[in-house]
């Protein structure tokens, strides 16, 4: 699950801004997992307190009036534990496999884990990663076991066309074609399945930071932090971008978010990513306002489109990502804004308000397509929509794990968390839904082979998602780190099993799936260490 480390306690100044969210996921009750290491150290002054004025007072005679002296008992007692936690913080240094903090939680206890992140809090910050003559292209595809095809189909499909990319918030690809009591919940991107190259097999990738993480990875085809929002932990830095690869072509880049910028960095996250504007609060204005965080998805849409229509009509080619907010935890959306019937059953809970407002932002998002359409856009657009993240996750409440595997007509586990739609519509190309599997970090190599454009100058950690049929893809922070999915199947770095990603069966190979979640974790490093090189060799002028 969401883990309550040292960096998430930095992120509490979000806190005031994010507290109905928390109040579900990010409660502050996890503070209590330190508290333990708070009365121990309480207790540990306290006693050397009252140990100092007893034996002040108190001459010290022989060893024996000691041994039997209950303030000496009660010494030695915290005394041994203090001992034994430091040893045991200081053992965990001798842990084969700290990366998987799930993993060394289970085997060495909650508070030696949490001993340790304490101790390497700082020293973490500062690691020296691999050297950078091992950071080339080929190392990567190596890595991955992947072969660049010299043919590529779709290579230069949608040259020269505008990008639209818009990354839906919190919607899982299960939505798709799901209909409850009857009813589809996203009629809209069940119909853009209908004109697009769909791939239902695309997972997200995320870390601490989500929305702005999917921006990022998606942007740059690089993985995120293992801790932290890469937002947050990293800045000014000129990052290999889909804006810079597309300034090359003569494409402006414009993104658009209701929230106010300084969210996540985005002030200076963008700047890093390549964009040449961004359109925020103080853009929105807070125009019909959902949530505490600023427009709704219909306004964060129509007030964008008249200046995507304006460039359209100058003749200038545009890439515009659009990052949708009505759909967010813990899905409140307004009753005058509710366009279905759910069952009674599900009226009220977190699970029928989740259907509620993804329905809403499916209906804005229909809304958009019918203005491009309206007024001559369509023909020139590649639009890509994909989800930035989970909606709903493993539970233990029964109430909401029965009603929907119900509903789904099996159980909603890790995988479908993970698995968010992708949908490409490409003028001319005809509709297929294709298997390939994918995820964010393949959409700046997919997006650049459609355009016709080489990638030789940068590094990508993702692939053409249309050239490949097998991949290997890295997840971290909210799985253990090496988590991974290939073509066949689901792994979470430490346990013996894989989930195949098509029947979600498990099967058991512990020594094969040992090997592949250490080509993972090497190739997260390897990521790792390439934005080590970009913040010391690239800083944003
Ligand atoms: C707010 C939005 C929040 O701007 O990014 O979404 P989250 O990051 O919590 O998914
Ligand atoms: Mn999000």
């Amino acid at each position: 699950g969401r883990r309550l480390n040292w960096e998430a306690l930095g992120q509490l100044t979000y806190l005031s801004e994010v507290k109905s969210s928390i109040a579900e996921i990010f409660s502050p009750i996890y503070l209590l997992f330190y508290v333990d290491m708070l009365i121990l150290l309480v207790w540990q002054l306290l006693n050397r307190k009252i140990y100092v004025d007893y034996f002040s007072t108190k001459s010290l005679k022989s060893a024996k009036y000691l041994k039997f002296d209950p303030f000496f008992k009660k010494k030695a007692v915290t005394t041994v534990t203090a001992l034994a936690l430091t040893v045991c913080s200081l053992s965990v240094v001798f842990y084969p496999d700290k990366g998987n903090k799930m993993a060394m939680t289970r085997e060495v206890g909650i508070l030696t884990t949490q001993g340790y992140e304490l101790l390497t809090f700082w020293q973490k910050k500062h690691d020296k990663l691999a050297p950078t003559d091992k950071l080339t292209q080929a190392t990567i595809n190596r890595l991955k076991q992947i072969e660049p095809s010299s043919w590529p189909k779709y290579f230069g499909a949608a040259s020269g066309k505008n990008i639209i990319l818009i990354q839906l918030e919190s919607i899982e690809n299960f939505l798709i074609n799901f209909t409850v009591d009857g009813e589809q919940i996203t009629p809209n991107l069940n119909s853009l399945v209908q004109e697009s190259l769909y791939f239902p097999y695309f997972y997200s990738q995320i870390g601490q930071g989500n929305t702005s993480d999917a921006e990022f990875i998606t942007n740059t085809s690089l993985y995120p932090l293992a801790d932290g929002a890469i937002a947050k932990e990293l800045k000014n830095i000129k990052y290999p971008s889909l804006p810079r690869l597309l300034k090359e072509q003569g494409y402006v880049s414009l993104t658009f978010h209701a929230n106010d910028v300084t969210f996540w960095n985005r002030d200076n996250l963008y700047p890093c990513l390549g964009f040449d504007k961004y359109y925020d609060k103080a853009f929105y204005q807070d125009e019909d306002p959902i949530g505490r965080w600023g427009s709704s998805d219909q306004v964060l849409f129509a007030k964008a489109f008249p200046i995507l229509k304006e460039l359209h009509a100058k003749r200038q080619k545009f890439y515009a990502s659009l990052i949708t907010l009505s759909s967010h935890h813990p899905y409140n959306l307004p009753e005058s804004k509710h366009r279905i019937e759910i069952p009674d059953e599900i009226k009220g809970t977190l699970l029928g308000n989740y259907f509620l407002a993804v329905n809403y932002t499916d209906y804005t998002l229909g809304q958009f397509i019918q203005a491009l359409k309206a007024h001559g856009l369509w023909d020139n657009t590649v639009l890509v929509v994909f989800g930035d993240h989970f909606g709903l996750r493993n539970t233990t409440d029964t109430f909401y794990k029965n009603t929907l595997s119900k509903l789904l007509g099996r159980d909603h586990d890790q995988l479908d968390s993970l698995n968010v739609p992708l949908l490409i519509r490409i003028p001319g190309l005809k509709a297929q839904t294709i298997n390939n599997v994918g995820g964010q970090v393949d959409l700046l190599p997919t997006i650049a082979n459609l355009l016709g454009l080489s990638l030789d100058k940068q590094l990508v950690f993702g692939q053409d998602i249309f050239n490949h049929s097998d991949n290997l893809l890295g997840f971290r922070f909210y799985y253990p780190e090496g988590t991974l999915i290939t073509a066949n199947h689901f792994h979470e770095a430490g346990s013996r099993y894989g989930f195949n990603i098509f029947n979600h069966k498990p099967y058991e190979d512990k020594e094969f799936f040992l090997q592949q979640e250490n080509r993972v974790k090497s190739l997260l490093a390897l990521s790792d260490s390439y934005l080590n090189y970009l913040a010391e060799n690239q800083p944003l002028p």
